[in-house]
C-alpha cells in the first residue's frame, strides 16, 4: 500500500530518522514520567545536542547544519511523534535563536549562535506579558538608554524554557508614543544585572515544558545587545513567528500521527460484541477522516515550509495557514483518538489523554489560531484589493 512521497533527499531522511529514533529510544519511554513530575528534560536536550539537531536552520559559518524551515519541521514533527513538551522545549531555541539568524550583527552571530546551534545553551522568546497576548504591541516593558546600557524594566508571562534557557531576545518599548514602531528587540543573558525569574506555571498539558515570568528590574545589558535597530523590535517579533509558525505545525502533524497509531493498534485488538472494534464502521470512519487530515496537515507544513526555503518573503499568510489547520486538526484526531480508546483512553496507563491534553496548547501558543484567522482573513482582503 503507497504512502504519499514527499521525495526527500537523503540528508533530509538522515534527519528524520534521527529525530525518530530519539524520540522512541529517549522521549516516548520517559514521557509519561516527564508529565507527571514536571520534570524539565535536561537529559533528551543533550541527547538531540549530541545529534546536532539544535544546529538544523543555523548557518554552517556559525557552527549550524545550514538546513531551512523544512528540515526544522522534519525534526520537530518525528520528536513531537514522542512528546510535544520535550519538542516545544526544543523549539523554543530555535524561536529564540531565529532573530540572531535574521538580525543579529556578524559580532553578535559569532558571540551567540555557536552555542545555541552546539545546544550548549538553550534560547527563549520574550515577547508576551499579562497585557499583551493576541494585542502583541500592546506590551509594556521598557528599554531605556543610559550611557554606554540600555536598562530594561517589566515582566514577560508565559516564557518557554524560562529559568532553564541563557539566551533570551526580549521585546521592549524604546519609543512609547509610536506604537508597533516604538518596540527595540535585545539579547539579555541569564545572569544579567536585574533580570530574574518568577512563578513557574502549573498546566493543563506541555507539563514537561518549563513555562515561567521574566521579571526585568533595572536590568541592566550593554548597548551592544540591540537586535537590527531601534524600533524594529515588532517588525522582528512578527517575522520571527512567521517563520516559527510551520514548526508547530509540524509539532501538530507529529502529535496526530502518534494519536492515530495509538487508534489504530487499539481498534485492531479491543474486542467488543466479538468483533474487534474497527471492524465497525463508526470505527473506521473516523479512523479514515484523523489519517486524511494528518495527510492533508503534513502536505500543507511541507510545501509551506519548502515555500519559505525557496526565499519566498512575504510569508505570513501561508505560515498562518501552516500553524492553523494542522494544530486544528491535532486537537480534533486526539479526542477522538480518546474516544476511540473510551474508558482507558481516559485513564492514564494510555498515552492518548495526555496527547489531548497537550494538544490544546497548539491551538493557543505562537498565535491562538483565530489570530491565524485574522491574519489570513487580512492578507486575502489586501490580495484581492490588488485585483481589478
Ligand atoms: N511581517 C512584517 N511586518 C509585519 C507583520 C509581519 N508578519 N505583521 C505586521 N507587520 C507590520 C505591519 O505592516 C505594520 O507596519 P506599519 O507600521 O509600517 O504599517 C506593523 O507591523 C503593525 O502591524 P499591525 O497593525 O497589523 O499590528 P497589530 O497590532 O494589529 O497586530 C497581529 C497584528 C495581531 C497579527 C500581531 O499582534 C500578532 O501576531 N499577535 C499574536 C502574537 C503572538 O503570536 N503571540 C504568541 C506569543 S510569542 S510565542
Amino acid at each position: 500500500m503507497a504512502n504519499v512521497n514527499y521525495f526527500l533527499t537523503e540528508e533530509q531522511q538522515m534527519i528524520v530518522d534521527l529525530a525518530r529514533q530519539i524520540a522512541q529510544e529517549k522521549i516516548i519511554p520517559v514521557r509519561a514520567k516527564l508529565d507527571e513530575t514536571e520534570e524539565f528534560p535536561w537529559d533528551i536536550m543533550k541527547d538531540l545536542a549530541q545529534a546536532d539537531l539544535f544546529g538544523l536552520y543555523i548557518p554552517e559559518e556559525y557552527g549550524g547544519l545550514g538546513g531551512g524551515c523544512f528540515e526544522n519541521c522534519l525534526a520537530v514533527e518525528q520528536l513531537a511523534y514522542g512528546c510535544i513538551a520535550v519538542t516545544t522545549t526544543f523549539a523554543a531555541s530555535a524561536l529564540g535563536g531565529y532573530p540572531i539568524v535574521m538580525y543579529g550583527s556578524d559580532e553578535q552571530k559569532q558571540k551567540y549562535l555557536p552555542d545555541i546551534a552546539s545546544g550548549a545553551r538553550l534560547a527563549a522568546f520574550g515577547l508576551t506579558e499579562a497585557g499583551a497576548g493576541s494585542d502583541a504591541a500592546a506590551i509594556k516593558t521598557t528599554a531605556v538608554e543610559d550611557g554606554d546600557y540600555w536598562v530594561l524594566n517589566g515582566t514577560k508571562q508565559w516564557i518557554t524554557s524560562g529559568g532553564e534557557a541563557e539566551i533570551y531576545t526580549i521585546i521592549a518599548l524604546t519609543d512609547k508614543n509610536k506604537g508597533p514602531r516604538g518596540a527595540s528587540a535585545f539579547i539579555v543573558e541569564k545572569g544579567d544585572e536585574g533580570f530574574s525569574f518568577g512563578k513557574k506555571e502549573k498546566k493543563m498539558g506541555l507539563r514537561a515544558s518549563a513555562t515561567r515570568e521574566l521579571v526585568f528590574n533595572d536590568c541592566r545589558i550593554p548597548k551592544d545587545r540591540l537586535l537590527g535597530r531601534r524600533g524594529l523590535g515588532f517588525i522582528i517579533a512578527m517575522k520571527t513567528l512567521d517563520l516559527a509558525r510551520p514548526g508547530i505545525g509540524a509539532i501538530g502533524v507529529g502529535l496526530s500521527q502518534a494519536a492515530l497509531d495509538e487508534s489504530v493498534i487499539y481498534a485492531r485488538q479491543r474486542v467488543q460484541f466479538g468483533q474487534p472494534i474497527i471492524s465497525f464502521q463508526a470505527i473506521q470512519h473516523m479512523l479514515a477522516d484523523m489519517a486524511t487530515q494528518i495527510e492533508a496537515a503534513r502536505a500543507l507544513v511541507y510545501a509551506v515550509a519548502r515555500t519559505i526555503d525557496s526565499g519566498e518573503k512575504d510569508i505570513s499568510k501561508i505560515s498562518a495557514m501552516a500553524k492553523l489547520f494542522p494544530t486544528d486538526i491535532a486537537m480534533k484526531v486526539t479526542t477522538d483518538a480518546v474516544q476511540i480508546l473510551g474508558g482507558y483512553g481516559y485513564m492514564k496507563e494510555y498515552p492518548v489523554e495526555k496527547m489531548m491534553r497537550d494538544a490544546k496548547i497548539l491551538q493557543i501558543y505562537e498565535g491562538t489560531n483565530q489570530i491565524q484567522r485574522n491574519v489570513i482573513g487580512q492578507a486575502l482582503n489586501k490580495e484581492y484589493a490588488r485585483r481589478k
